[in-house]
């Protein structure tokens, strides 16, 4: 094998698949509560930008007590035992009377290190012998790994069983094992055969340049998200002012919908940027519960009111104004678009506003109905308190981990005060820029930090 490649092996139902769909950021694997899901032994490939590595996910061992027999039938010292090995993938017999065995064993022939999956939860038992023993008998290299499905209760004396049989044995639990995590055991694979080491020493250099890569193009999309959300308005043209009266409610609708939908779509790309791609992520399961116009979640999506109280002094503009106008603009949200939509022409427009809504009288005749852009100083703060909390959760999701995200709120005024106060000062100056429909320069950049 030039490739370095790993085959995950164990009892069926011990998290094998999750393993590999963990280490191989591939949420596509399948896995469930049903003991016997892989049938067969399917290699997966880990590229990275300069190198590679392979993982074999396996079906369980069936009858590995069988298994042993025949082999000891068929290699009487050490020095015969891996050739009894390769002896039983070719048997006829033997193929049919244990397909799992042959499928799991086969890769192992081929030259592929052994990755033997436990469950510390479970109490050690003397049946796991037999597989330890056949996977011996294959002479590969190899590292026991305990998976603590539920919990830790018999890690111990399944450390003291293994450590007879693999010069290495670690705890990794595939759903919870943080990035660090999942380096410090590839980093483990490394010293299993040297001639892999470089390969799979590349492969963590990549994967942290990449990890890197992908806070880089999350701060991007969060940019243009931010630009494209306090820019965008909607316009039509109508003969009559009444006419452009009774279409501004359209206009309100069609204005939600594309801003709602622009924000899902940057949610979908901040779920490639991180490999997710399968059902269990997809946005409609995603149960984000504030919906961006729900104005009772912007305090806490975005700033408070007394921050923002404050950033308006930092960005210049009156104190107390920025504050009564988030009142204002959240009362006024919930009469427009949280409840029924109010004509146009209602007493509000005039006032502080949370959306521009105009009629405009155009030169050669004819009106213009407008709604559009967001004129609240909030906003673009709960936009990147919505975006950086999602990003956390997608960021740390492991991509074994099937159930649905769930999102709660987040504190990102934190987030913000942990900044520099230089750092804080340029966001809120671009944050101010935004919602007067002026360029920002060196958004992503100034948004990356959050990302940490
Ligand atoms: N809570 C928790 N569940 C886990 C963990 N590892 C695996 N599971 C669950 O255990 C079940 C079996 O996981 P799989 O990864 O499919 O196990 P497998 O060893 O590949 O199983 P077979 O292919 O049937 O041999 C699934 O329902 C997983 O969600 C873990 O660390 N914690
Ligand atoms: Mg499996």
């Amino acid at each position: 094998m030039t490739h370095a490649t790993f085959a995950v092996v164990g009892h069926p139902n011990k998290g094998k698949s999750s393993i590999v769909s963990t280490l191989a950021r591939n949420d596509a694997i399948a896995i469930s509560p049903r003991s016997g899901t892989t049938r067969s032994a399917d290699s997966i490939t880990v590229k990275t930008t300069r190198s590679a590595y392979e993982l074999v996910d396996t079906p369980g061992f069936q009858r590995p007590g069988k298994v042993l027999s025949w082999l000891q039938q068929h290699a009487r010292s050490a020095d015969q035992r891996a050739s009894a090995v390769a002896a039983l993938i070719q048997d006829k017999e033997c193929q049919k009377r244990f397909p799992d065995e042959i499928q799991l064993l086969t890769p192992l022939v081929n030259g592929a290190a052994i990755l033997y999956v436990v469950d510390g939860s479970r109490p050690y038992g003397a049946e796991y012998e037999a597989e330890m023993e056949i996977l011996r008998w294959t002479g590969q290299p190899s590292m026991a790994l305990i998976n603590p499905i539920e919990s830790e209760a018999h890690v111990e004396a399944w450390s003291s069983a293994l450590a007879q049989y693999f010069k290495t044995v670690r705890i990794f639990n595939p759903m919870q094992a943080d990035f660090d995590k999942q380096i410090e055991l590839l980093s483990a694979f490394a010293h299993l055969k040297p001639e892999w080491s470089k390969t799979l020493r590349l492969v963590t250099e990549d994967l942290i340049a990449s990890r890197l890569a992908q806070k880089e193009k999350s701060a991007v999309i969060l940019a243009r998200l931010l630009e494209d959300l306090c820019l965008y308005q909607t316009s039509q043209k109508v003969l009559s002012q009444s006419q452009a009266e009774k279409i501004q409610p359209v206009l309100a609708k069609t204005y939600q919908h594309w801003m709602r939908n622009r924000e899902r779509q940057s949610i979908q790309e901040l779920f490639a940027v991180y490999d997710h791609f399968h059902t269990s992520l997809s946005i409609d399961d995603l149960n984000l519960p504030p919906d961006l116009f729900d104005c009772e979640q912007w305090y806490m999506w975005g700033l408070s009111k007394q921050q923002l109280a404050t950033v308006g002094a930092i960005t210049g503009a009156a104190a107390g104004a920025a504050a009564d106008a988030m009142v204002a603009g959240q009362s006024l949200m919930l009469g427009t678009i949280g409840g029924g939509l109010l004509g146009f022409g209602s007493a509000w427009l005039g006032a502080n506003k949370l959306v521009d809504a105009k009629i405009k009288g155009l030169p050669l005749g004819g009106y213009e109905a407008c709604y559009g852009p967001i004129k609240n100083k909030n906003f673009p703060y709960v936009v990147i308190g919505r975006f950086i909390y999602l990003h956390q959760q997608v960021s740390h999701r492991n991509h074994a981990v099937r159930e649905a995200m769930q999102v709660n709120a987040v504190v990102l005024s934190e987030q913000i005060s942990s900044l520099e106060k230089s750092a804080q000062k340029e966001l809120h100056a671009a944050c101010n820029q935004l919602v007067k429909q002026k360029p920002a320069e060196n958004l992503a950049a100034l948004l990356t930090p959050l990302f940490e």
